[in-house]
């Protein structure tokens, strides 16, 4: 014989006409006792209706945005036959304190196991399947984040269950709770992004996540979409950072004899229509210093066992432009001159700026060149183009006091900072690259000579 059991709202002090934020359950649904029915919000805190007793889920009383108080039916179920006496309602429901303010509940140890797995025996440790190595463990949950998280004790149990960290959790909930769905989300993000390219910002990838904050509670805010250039290039970027070990070089080039030689030429090269910038000259002293260095002119390939050497000489250059940063390539800088390159550099500058530049014309790249030099700055630390192993970061030149022969001179210099892979490239090697580099730049007519 079964019995129909009615489950209402407990007790919940002062609090009338609360809302339902979330329906838990629908008929048919099988409960167990504490199971949670539905989810209510009052000003100050979500709270859980828990299931009194086992059974089959018969009615559901209540609707997502409507509002209860204390005693209003939720549920109705049909005990589990055998079942036991339902249990008492028991006072107020455990409440969970929107953020800033700690639930001493919601810092409760995880829930035991569930009741199956402790009357079913283990299996044997040896039946276990050998874990793969490259499945991080999950990082320790922050216990005073998870606490202070705005979600509702079913949605807490999940995340218990699903070792996630509420604290690393984005809530889409009204005030920004966290929901279940979002509490998935997360897990889906963690299995399909794991790993070190897919930066996943959550504890069971073994990355540690920055911490989500709500930028609206400490002033006016606007939120903009990335651009689709801008998404590509943070996730090169950011794949190349957390995949290569970068070393940045830093040096000077005395460009003094260079920049005169420059002036002298740049009227000259402007009516027949090249712009003859420093630019120009810098990748012509990039291709000579690479092909005295043929190593910074290569890939890993995918066993990361083998470096790929590159015949071809195809520099890429970083051009800003007004949907963000991409990067043109100069095809076979090696078979072109200074004045070749500058018109090169020009046209795909154009291109790039005005959205017309194909795809084919950013690829291919062997070495990059990233100049700020146009702009300002001293020194700076420059991300490699994957999977190339090196990018050369350009600033501005300045005229510097430079000791020679006993007393100073003042000289025009142009610093330099190469990134480099260390797992292809030791220091010593970027060390004597930026330094050759640094000779052809102040040899003008060498970067000058007719390309054999
Ligand atoms: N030091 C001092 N002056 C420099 C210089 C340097 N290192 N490099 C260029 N200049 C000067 C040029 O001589 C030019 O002055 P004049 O007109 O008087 O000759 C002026 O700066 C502007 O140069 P430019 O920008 O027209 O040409 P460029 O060849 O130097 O640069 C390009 C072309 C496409 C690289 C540049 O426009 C650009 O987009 N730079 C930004 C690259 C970038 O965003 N890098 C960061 C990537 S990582 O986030």
């Amino acid at each position: 014989m079964t019995q129909l059991i009615e489950m209402r709202v407990p007790d919940m002090g002062d609090f009338k006409d609360v809302a339902v934020i979330d329906v838990l359950v629908k008929p048919g649904d099988a409960v167990q006792v504490e199971t949670p029915l539905a989810t209510l919000e009052t000003e100050k805190a979500t709270m859980d209706v828990p299931a009194t007793a086992a059974g089959i889920v018969e009615v559901v009383h209540v609707a997502k945005g409507g509002k209860v108080s204390p005693g209003d039916l939720v549920v109705t179920v049909r005990a589990a036959a055998g079942a036991p006496a339902p249990a008492v309602a028991s006072g107020p429901v455990p409440m969970v304190a929107p953020a800033q303010v700690v639930a001493p509940a919601a810092a409760a140890p995880p829930p035991a196991a569930p009741a199956r797995a402790a009357a079913v025996p283990a299996p044997a440790v040896a039946a276990e399947p050998p874990r793969a190595a490259s499945i991080a463990e999950p990082a320790p949950i922050d216990e005073a984040g998870f606490s202070r998280a705005y979600a509702s004790p079913s949605v807490r149990k999940l995340a218990r269950e699903l070792g996630v960290d509420l604290a690393r959790v984005q809530g889409s909930g009204p005030k920004g709770r966290i929901t279940a769905d979002d509490v998935k989300a997360f897990v889906k993000r963690a299995l399909g992004g794991a790993g070190p390219t897919g930066g996943a910002a959550l504890a069971g990838a073994g990355w540690p996540a920055v911490p989500v904050v709500d930028h609206a509670a400490f002033g006016a805010i606007e939120v903009k979409p990335l651009g689709r250039i801008q998404k590509i290039s943070s996730t090169r970027l950011h794949a190349s950072w957390v995949n290569l070990p970068h070393v940045t070089q830093f040096d000077e080039a005395d460009i003094t004899e260079l920049e005169a030689t420059r002036e002298k030429l740049k009227a000259r090269a402007s009516k027949s229509g090249v712009k003859l910038t420093p630019l120009a000259f810098i990748v012509r002293a990039c291709v000579r210093t690479l092909q005295h260095f043929p190593q910074f002119n290569t890939s890993l390939d995918e066993s990361r066992q083998n470096l790929v050497y590159k015949k071809y000489f195809h520099i890429g250059f970083a051009a800003d432009t007004p949907n963000g940063l991409l990067v043109p390539v100069v095809r076979d800088a090696d078979r072109k001159d200074v004045y070749e390159i500058a018109r090169a550099l020009a046209e795909l500058s154009a291109k790039a700026r005005d959205g017309k530049l194909p795809a084919a014309d950013m690829q291919g790249g062997s070495f990059t060149i990233s100049s700020l030099g146009g702009i300002g700055g001293t020194a700076f630390t420059p991300i490699i183009n994957a999977p190339e192993v090196a990018i050369l970061g350009v600033s501005r030149s300045g005229m510097k006091p430079v000791w020679q022969d006993g007393s100073f001179v003042p000289r025009l210099m142009l610093p330099l900072s190469l990134s480099y892979d260390h797992r292809v490239i030791d220091g010593a090697s970027a060390a004597r690259f930026t330094t050759y580099l640094a000779a052809q730049l102040a040899d003008p007519q060498g970067l000058l000579e007719a390309v054999p």
